[in-house]
């Protein structure tokens, strides 16, 4: 909108309503962590009123030391340190100390895709971390000495994880699904020493190979010096002596005497490369303690960790939320947290339902992307199996469309389950805005409230605050203790992309609005605004306007230039099972949008698509769209991309 004299521009406009509310569940808050929204905002006002005193609080109360900081926290802007001096280790958060109470209590429960199942106890996986600590140790491995880990979803992924932390080797996890290139890109960025790998995994009833890839990436990565091997699909694999090793016969050589080392708060824990949606993939670097604390706290509040608890967040370790929720957030709960290797429709798109039912699962983590997939393929999946067992629900990875979140609670969650829609991001470690699960009355599609400690808002180019309902840039105002340290080898594109673009405050890339209750509505990332004749609009808003339509499963929006109102809307959409790809359809959708948010939203071009461009995680890549409405070539970073395949039927279609 053009700004008037004394208004401020309207950075992006927001035009959906969601008018739905949902109360915690009764008798949720009565057992739960943070049992009503009355404690909810008092722990919250005390979190902010003195940061400090609060993590300290929180870091004493919840993890082990061996010993205390000098100061909480060191805030030269934008570079923080946190628990400055203080000595932990995040393996032994995760295994040593629950020990004596959970020894024999199950802490990785897996199913690889044929359907084998494991389950790791608390004793066991320990022996296990420290086994392989002592066989990465053995080949040079110390503090401070870079190790990939490039494997399928299988307990040795996080095995290799909680050894590398337990010696203060910094892990770099690629995810299973890159490419060779993408594989050395990554081990040359962070200049690994070993790589971890397997064989190969199984994937949607196949085996997909993993060693060639490593072999291929390590020609050109000089930096490497082993690659260790796990065994397990069996298939043949080329072994280069010296330099190979396979992981049974390496473990087998070491024992299970490997006592945590005493790091420092700030040795780096791990770097991880983030999943470019808009280019160059960035290494972003967390550090031990204060990742420790906040992965720990969060999945504690938010999942509301009890002992009983089957705990399923279906990322793969190979994303942040698999860092975060599958290994080190549940473990240093004394949780057990379930692991699936392969594909939701394997061998048919019940698996996922199937398994809930049989491991009785009580906690599932999810991302919006899986849940419209869900959808398309039908109710009845979900509807054969019991799924009694679920208390909680939860997305992460995009903002949720408010049909997909209303299907989910009515599907999976009969009626029974919050929701915690988590909106957080690689660099933050942790999840920032959340609904707690006894506290916070939830709306749909929106991420609700902060989490105590987490300073965020939403404001124009400035740094001002915005007006409810007023859109503008997601930011957060105070360091929070698993905040990025910085981008590996690269500080002042850590200081120019998160703290150089709004003064004084760390910018996430996401438009937002806050609503009058202060809940936070995530818009879409900044780079894929559409700016239509002057206004600027985000692209969950028109998105969730289309996939509120019953044809429609998936859809994604992007501005392709224009003459005359500077861009005009494009959408892409696949149609929910048996629907028709017509003419006419598209008119109906076309209407459908100005019914929902009216004219000015209303796509220019509604083009049908068998698939969107994801990233592995489940993104979608606009940029990669936005090239092809406007009929020019793909630039940029693709490595990320789940299935090449789909864009070349994009641009043939
Ligand atoms: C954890 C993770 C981060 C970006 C983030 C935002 C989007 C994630 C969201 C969400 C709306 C949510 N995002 N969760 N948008 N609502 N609940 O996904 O990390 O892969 O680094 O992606 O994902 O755009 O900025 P990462």
């Amino acid at each position: 909108m053009a700004s008037e004299p004394g208004h401020r521009a309207i950075e992006i406009e927001s035009i959906l309503q969601e008018e739905r509310r949902f109360k915690p569940p009764a008798g949720f808050g009565e057992r739960a962590w943070i049992g009503d929204f009355a404690a909810y905002q008092q722990l919250y006002a005390r979190s902010v009123a003195d940061p400090e005193a609060f993590w300290a609080d929180l870091a004493q109360k919840e993890l082990h030391w061996f010993a205390p900081w000098q100061q909480v926290l060191d805030w030269q802007e934008p570079f923080a340190r946190w628990f400055v001096g203080g000595k932990i280790n995040l393996s032994y958060n995760c295994l040593d100390r629950h020990l004596p109470e959970r020894g024999d209590k199950t802490a990785i429960l897996w199913e690889g895709e044929p359907g084998e199942v494991r389950a790791l106890s608390y004793a066991q996986l320990h022996a296990e971390v420290c086994r392989f600590a002592n066989a990465l140790k053995s080949l040079g491995v110390g503090r401070g000495d870079v190790v990939a880990i490039y494997m399928p979803l299988v307990p040795e992924a996080a095995i290799a994880m909680l050894a590398c932390a337990r010696i203060g080797a910094p892990h770099t996890v690629i995810f299973g699904g890159f490419s060779g290139e993408a594989v050395r890109d990554r081990l040359n960025d962070a200049r690994a020493k070993v790589v971890v790998t397997a064989d190969g995994g199984f994937r949607k009833g196949a085996i997909v190979a993993l060693k060639p890839r490593v072999d291929e990436a390590v020609a050109q990565a000089t930096s490497v010096q082993h690659i260790v091997c796990l065994r397990r699909t069996g298939q043949e694999v080329a072994m280069q002596p010296g330099r190979d090793l396979w992981w049974n016969e390496l473990v087998a050589r070491h024992s299970s005497d490997c006592p945590a080392e005493a790091l420092d708060s700030e040795d780096v824990l791990f770097i991880l490369y983030t999943s470019g949606t808009t280019g160059k993939p960035k290494g972003v670097v967390h550090t031990t303690a204060g990742y420790n604390l906040y992965s720990h706290i969060t999945s504690k509040w938010i999942f509301d960790l009890r002992d009983e608890d089957v705990y399923w967040c279906t990322a793969d370790v190979g994303w942040i939320t698999g860092h975060s929720y599958v290994v080190y957030g549940p473990l240093s709960n004394g949780a057990t947290t379930f692991l699936y290797e392969g594909a939701p429709n394997q061998p048919d798109p019940g698996r996922f339902w199937q398994m809930i039912e049989k491991h009785r699962i009580t906690i599932f983590y999810t991302a919006p992307t899986a849940i419209r997939t869900f959808i398309k393929w039908g109710d009845e999946w979900p509807k054969r199996h019991d799924l009694g067992s679920l208390r909680l629900l939860a997305t992460v990875g995009e903002p949720i469309n408010p049909e997909a979140w209303i299907w989910y609670h009515r599907v999976i969650g009969g009626e029974r389950c919050p929701i915690c829609d988590t909106w957080w991001q690689t660099e933050t470690g942790g999840i920032m805005i959340t609904p707690l699960p006894g506290a916070t009355t939830t709306k749909p599609g929106s991420a609700t409230l902060p989490f105590p400690g987490i300073v965020a808002d939403v404001v124009d180019r400035e740094g001002n605050s915005c007006e409810a309902n007023e859109g503008g840039y997601l930011v957060i105002r105070k360091p929070w203790p698993s905040m990025l340290r910085t981008v590996y080898g690269d500080p002042e594109r850590y200081r120019q992309n998160y703290w150089g673009q709004v003064p004084h405050v760390y910018f996430a890339g996401d438009g937002a609005r806050r609503d009058a209750d202060g809940y936070f509505w995530v818009m879409g990332r900044v780079d894929d605004v559409i700016s239509v004749s002057g206004h600027r609009l985000g692209t969950m808003e028109i998105e969730s306007a289309l996939v509120s339509h019953p044809a429609v499963a998936e859809a994604a929006v992007v501005g392709r230039p224009d003459d005359i109102k500077g861009e005009a809307i494009v959408a892409f959409v696949t149609v929910e099972a048996g629907v028709e790809q017509t003419a006419p359809l598209l008119d109906e959708l076309r209407a459908h949008v100005v019914k929902e948010i009216g004219a000015l939203a209303r796509p220019e071009e509604i083009r049908y698509a068998e698939a969107l461009p994801k990233t592995r995680s489940g993104k979608i890549m606009r940029r990669l769209l936005r090239s092809l409405a406007a009929g020019v070539e793909l630039t940029g970073d693709t490595s990320t991309l789940e299935d090449r395949s789909v864009l070349e039927k994009l641009r043939d279609g």
